[in-house]
């Protein structure tokens, strides 16, 4: 064992209802070398000290940067704008409990951060990891330069996705407390700084570790990324667990957090052009499926969760034969979730109910081809439907968006997309419609200029958080603003879509169709229906049931044929235009979906 203890800390605003894995991780593997590590999850504890639900609220509105802004005040003091000018600017735009919320859990932050430094024994520790995400940069750095000023000798190490390539030289520049950045993956380059300390050697030479030299910050490329994710230990939740249970957090359900690949098998190939989700490491790598079977198994064991979220950007596209069967097997007592493509065939989908995987996060993004083109998703809009609607079938939760502001969309892609939507609203309803954010990573922000962003600059709400010139926040910070190239009047249709997306919640239609004594009977609620009832017998009921997945009338007619049945081309197309006109299909480029749910 070293004598170096290490403590990793997980700071506000990180989301408290499941554990870092990072940090998990990290603990792990610095354990299995021989380090000695704990980790201090006081998100938590500062959770508990303002309340679970005003934390929730502020957290899930990360849009605002408030998390960041209160806790700007105490690094910067005077050096940023007044707190009623933020609020004025800022917090007015939204509803009242958020403005209280953040005016509540902003008083706290003086008492947070001074019980912080008297009840935590710092003096244990010789290194203090923070890893920041999300709005943890400002809670991090005031804490640790508080921390760095009692304790001179304490090391501080950053790292996380805010610390990711040139943001972590920024971030090092910036802030002389913080001794060392990692800039990319953590899991062997900490571990290598941790060992070098230890043995009080330099650290000039490690992979990915920004630090020092004769007062200037200095990187060393990007670490060495795990090549193989079974090298990888089990991660550690343990202090997480143990908090939640002595801090009585009051959330039914137990999450982990779990990983089984890294990565994007699609962006390396074709990046989304939205997508900054891969920072610098797009390159896919996947853990085998015995492998990642085991962890859950062992995860299960250990924490008894209700709910495993794993934190893939894409799953394996192996996983669907493999992993998922594997895992149905192994018939856990939890449910999961996963981001998965929206092209995945009916029986892929299947694979993944029976797996428990009763959530996904689905690339669906548009209703519209043409704006999927820009944005080079690879799929279609009706494909996206045929998704939908192949999910709520196996009992599939899709969370999703509706995305907007690629430059070249038209009128005539909003209004189509409206219409599809209108038709589809017996189906999950996406999580929100709105215009995209420039994050950094993304083909948006990196080739800006060629795909038609103009004035790329970082949000305008930084400047209520950090006394910076616009140089500096170009490295540091994640999140822009821009203009278009063009000019562009939706004509309304783009609130239209909104306020059709927010009904859409709270509607809950029906459109399905019951086989009953050899006719099919088509209940319709949506707003869009032009009928509630319809009945269909013979080969216009088989014709529907078939389009059940997208279908041709080629293909329409070589099934019918197939069974014994010579039926027109013409005939085959007056009953999809029957369907059609009854809005119980979609159809695009030739191809029909049926959009009812087969009962
Ligand atoms: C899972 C996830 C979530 C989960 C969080 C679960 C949790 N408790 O952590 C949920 C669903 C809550 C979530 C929500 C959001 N997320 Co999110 N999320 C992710 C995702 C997909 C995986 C994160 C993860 O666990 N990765 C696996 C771990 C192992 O990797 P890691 O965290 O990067 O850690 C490694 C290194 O960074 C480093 N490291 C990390 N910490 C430390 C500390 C030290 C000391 C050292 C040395 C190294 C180190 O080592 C680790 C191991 O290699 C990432 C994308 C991605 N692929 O990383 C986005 C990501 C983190 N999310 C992002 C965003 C923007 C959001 C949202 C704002 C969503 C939105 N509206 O757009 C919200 C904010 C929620 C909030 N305020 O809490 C951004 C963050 C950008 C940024 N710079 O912070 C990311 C990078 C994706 C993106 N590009 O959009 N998210
Ligand atoms: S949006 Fe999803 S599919 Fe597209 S590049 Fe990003 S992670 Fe991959």
């Amino acid at each position: 064992m070293s004598r170096t203890r290490v403590l990793l800390v997980d700071m506000p605003f990180a989301s408290i209802y499941m554990p870092s894995l990072a940090l998990g991780l990290l603990k792990a593997e610095l354990q299995r070398e021989g380090m000695a590590c704990e980790v201090l999850y006081l998100n938590v504890l500062f959770a508990q000290m303002v309340g679970w639900d005003a934390y929730g609220v502020v957290e899930r509105s990360s849009a605002l940067l408030a998390g960041e802004q209160m806790f700007a005040r105490d690094l910067f003091g005077a050096r940023i704008p007044s707190d009623a000018d933020y609020d004025a600017d800022v917090v007015a735009r939204f509803d009242r409990r958020l403005q209280l919320d953040v005016q509540h859990l902003r008083r706290h932050v003086p008492s947070f951060l001074a019980n912080c430094m008297e009840r935590i024994p710092w003096e244990r520790y010789d290194i203090v990891g923070f890893s920041t995400k999300f709005e943890q940069n400002l809670p991090s750095l005031s804490l640790a330069r508080r921390v760095k000023e009692r304790f001179p000798k304490t090391v501080i190490v950053f790292g996380g996705a805010n610390c990711e390539g040139i943001m972590g030289l920024a971030l090092h520049r910036s802030f002389p407390f913080v001794d060392y950045v990692v800039n990319g993956e953590g899991d062997l380059a900490l571990s290598q700084l941790v060992q070098r300390l230890d043995h009080g050697e330099s650290v000039d030479d490690v992979h990915g570790v920004v630090s020092r030299r004769s007062g200037i910050s200095v990187g060393n490329g990007s670490p060495e990324k795990v090549r193989d994710l079974n090298t990888l230990p089990f991660p550690d939740f343990d202090e997480y667990f143990d908090l939640l249970d002595r801090t009585g957090a009051p959330f039914s359900d137990r999450h982990v957090t779990l990983e089984t690949a890294r990565g994007c098998w699609w962006g390396e190939k074709a990046q989304c052009t939205f997508c900054g989700l891969n920072g610098e490491s797009i390159a896919f790598r996947a853990k085998t499926p015995e492998r990642a079977v085991d962890e859950i198994v062992h995860l299960v064991e250990r924490y008894r969760p209700r709910f495993v979220r794993t934190v893939d950007n894409m799953m394996s596209p192996s996983y669907y034969d493999t992993f998922l069967p594997r895992l149905a097997e192994a018939n856990q007592p939890v449910d999961l979730f996963y981001e998965v493509r929206s092209t995945l065939s009916k029986e892929q989908i299947i694979n993944l109910a029976r797996a428990r995987v009763t959530q996904v996060q689905a690339g669906i993004e548009s209703l519209n081809t043409h704006i999927l083109k820009l944005m080079k998703k690879g799929t279609t809009a009706l494909r996206n439907v045929e998704f939908l609607k192949h999910c709520r079938q196996a009992g599939v939760y899709v969370d999703w968006n509706l995305l907007f502001g690629f430059p070249g969309e038209s009128v005539d892609d909003y209004r189509s997309t409206l219409d599809l939507a209108s038709m589809i609203t017996h189906l999950d309803a996406p999580a929100c419609a709105g215009q995209i954010r420039l994050d950094r990573f993304s083909p948006n922000f990196e080739r800006a200029a060629e795909l038609g962003f103009v004035n790329v600059r970082p949000w305008s709400t930084f400047k209520y958080i950090y006394p910076f010139d616009r140089e500096t926040l170009m490295d540091l910070v994640y999140y822009f603003d821009c203009d278009r190239r063009e000019a562009f009047d939706d004509q309304g249709y783009f609130k239209q879509l909104q306020e059709h997306v927010a009904r859409w919640k709270g509607r809950h239609d029906v459109l399905v169709a019951q086989r009953n004594n050899g006719r099919l009977t088509i209940h319709d609620s949506r707003a869009a229906r032009v009928t509630q009832q319809t009945i269909l017998k013979g080969v216009e009921a088989d014709v529907y049931e078939y389009c059940d997945s997208r279908r041709t009338p080629a293909h329409i007619a070589a099934w019918l044929g197939e069974r014994g049945l010579k039926v027109r081309a013409q005939t085959i197309q007056k009953m999809l235009d029957g369907f059609l006109a009854k809005r119980l299909m979609a159809e695009e480029h030739g191809w029909h979906l049926s959009l009812a749910v087969q009962g």
